[in-house]
């Protein structure tokens, strides 16, 4: 139908996300100012924005009423209400405790709530409503991640006009662990109503292509999914990566420097620095991580007056059971390996449980011998582009082959982290392998990064889209 021309105002690209690009900080007067979110996805953002101005469409943080529209850094937030019974029933349920879990080969039991499926539909037809409202006609939209699989759907039906991406930053599944989700064949209808699909990897996208032809009344042919009213859907694989020229200046900064060769200072000037940086995630790997660490400093292959291993794991989830559960197996673990190996006035394995500044965090990486990736299942996972971002030619990575970075970066030292005598080889090889077999190893990485960074990631986004076939043939 005729495209409903909203009486506001409006835009030529609409972002929809879960979180809105923003976090709020109260001040000492009580008053509320918004800081913009770290992380490259905003960067990559304003950087397709090219001058262009557009609408970010998402949850502002706090349950409750939503704040009013505001402009930041000419991006025109609009946020989107979400009660406390939206936030436990669409976010921490459906989201993070039946739709995660599925997405990522069931580490844990997925949970099935009717309950947490209405909510999702209410909350998604809710942000299908606010991008109706300020897109403008013929819009660019671009929907991101597992919480708003039905916004291509709803937003089709409400404006036939617009042109509709949806980019999932985690893993697709397997159909046969899809399969079990209750009203499995709606979240594929809602994603559908999309005009192209991104995925981290190309076996994601053939998940997705295979569930379609399994489970739907639709033709796939190659890359593309033919539905019976003539529309045609493409999915295919566009791997998110780091602000690379970014990340490089700031790892360049004399006081970034400085604040690396501090920390190795304080950590007591050690010979290796291992470090992991993770959302304490169930899947992250980080049981599979210090149990290794743990039998090498047991078995005497590590020594810890040479050797820290220092753990950032970013409070994530905590009201969910799965998180607290693991917090408290992680936590047990840590202070076992620290009471049996720690020497008196050092830590065999520093754990910091909170988060820090940017800034900090690349020095962190700068200071850093070997990075150990180490998930079960991760879509891609940033912070091993951002190490390697953040190393000239020094530096190495031990990473888990079921990352989506495991694709581009085939240079690191790959592993099976389930595997526990392997990841054991595989972390002192990394440490001891000669600094020429790091160089070469950390350049070819370089060089993958450099050019596939989080700008190009964007741009190859938003072409497939503007590519994609938009209406059947004879619709024009
Ligand atoms: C999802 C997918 C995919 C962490 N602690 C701090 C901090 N971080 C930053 C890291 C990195 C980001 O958070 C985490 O990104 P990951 O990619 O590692 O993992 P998820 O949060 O699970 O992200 C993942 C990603 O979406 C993008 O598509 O790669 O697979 O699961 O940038 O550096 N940043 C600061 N302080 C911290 O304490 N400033």
């Amino acid at each position: 139908g005729d495209p409903q021309v909203p009486a506001q105002r409006t835009f030529d690209l609409v972002i929809a996300a879960n979180r809105l690009p923003v976090d709020a900080v109260t001040g000492a007067d009580g008053k509320i100012t918004w800081r913009r979110s770290p992380g490259g996805l905003v960067t990559a953002m304003e950087s397709v924005m090219h001058g262009r101005e557009g609408a970010w469409v998402g949850w502002a943080g706090e349950p409750g009423k939503a704040p009013r529209a505001f402009t930041q850094n000419s991006m025109h937030l609009r946020p989107v209400r979400l009660d406390q019974d939206d936030v436990v029933d669409y976010y921490e349920g459906q989201s993070n405790d039946c739709l995660w879990p599925i997405y990522h080969d069931a580490i844990v039991p997925a949970k099935f709530r009717r309950r947490w499926r209405t909510a999702y539909e209410r909350v998604n037809t809710r942000f299908a409503e606010q991008v109706a409202k300020v897109a403008a006609p013929g819009a660019t939209v671009w929907v991101h991640d597992y919480q708003l699989q039905l916004v291509p759907a709803l937003l089709r039906k409400l404006r036939s006009d617009v042109r509709i991406g949806w980019f999932n930053h985690i893993p697709f599944p397997p159909v046969e662990l899809f399969m079990q989700m209750p009203g499995r064949e709606g979240i594929l209808e809602g994603l559908l109503g999309a005009d192209f699909l991104g995925f981290q990897r190309k076996p994601d996208a053939a998940n997705f292509l295979r569930a379609c032809r399994g489970l739907l009344d639709v033709t796939v042919r190659g890359d593309v999914v033919h539905l019976p009213d003539g529309r045609s859907v493409r999915a295919s694989a566009v791997p998110i990566s780091v602000d690379y020229n970014g990340l490089r200046e700031l790892a360049g900064d004399p006081a970034v420097q400085q604040r690396a060769a501090e920390i190795r200072e304080q950590l007591g000037d050690p010979k290796h620095i291992l470090l992991g940086v993770d959302r304490l995630d169930y899947t992250k790997g980080l049981r599979h991580r210090l149990k290794a660490y743990g039998e090498l400093l047991q078995s005497g292959d590590l020594d810890p007056s040479e050797t820290v291993f220092v753990q950032v794991a970013t409070p994530s989830r905590e009201r969910l059971a799965a998180y607290r559960e693991l917090r408290g197996q992680v936590e047990l673990e840590v202070g076992r390996i620290n009471g049996e190996h720690s020497p008196i006035g050092s830590t065999a394995l520093t754990y910091l449980h909170r988060s820090f500044p940017r800034t900090e965090m690349v020095a962190l990486f700068a200071a850093a011998d070997v990075l150990i990736v180490t998930p079960l299942r991760d879509g891609m996972n940033l912070v091993a582009k951002e190490y390697v971002a953040c190393h000239a030619d020094d530096g190495a990575i031990v990473l888990s082959e079921f990352t989506g970075a495991a694709d581009e970066l085939s240079r690191a030292y790959l592993c099976n982290p389930h595997d526990i005598d392997k990841l054991k080889q595989t972390i002192l090889q990394a440490m001891h392998d000669p600094p020429g077999e790091h160089r070469r190893r950390m350049r070819s990485m370089r060089r993958t990064v450099m050019t596939n960074d989080v700008q190009h990631w964007a741009e190859d986004f938003l072409t497939n889209l503007q590519a994609a076939p938009h209406k059947p043939k004879g619709h024009r």
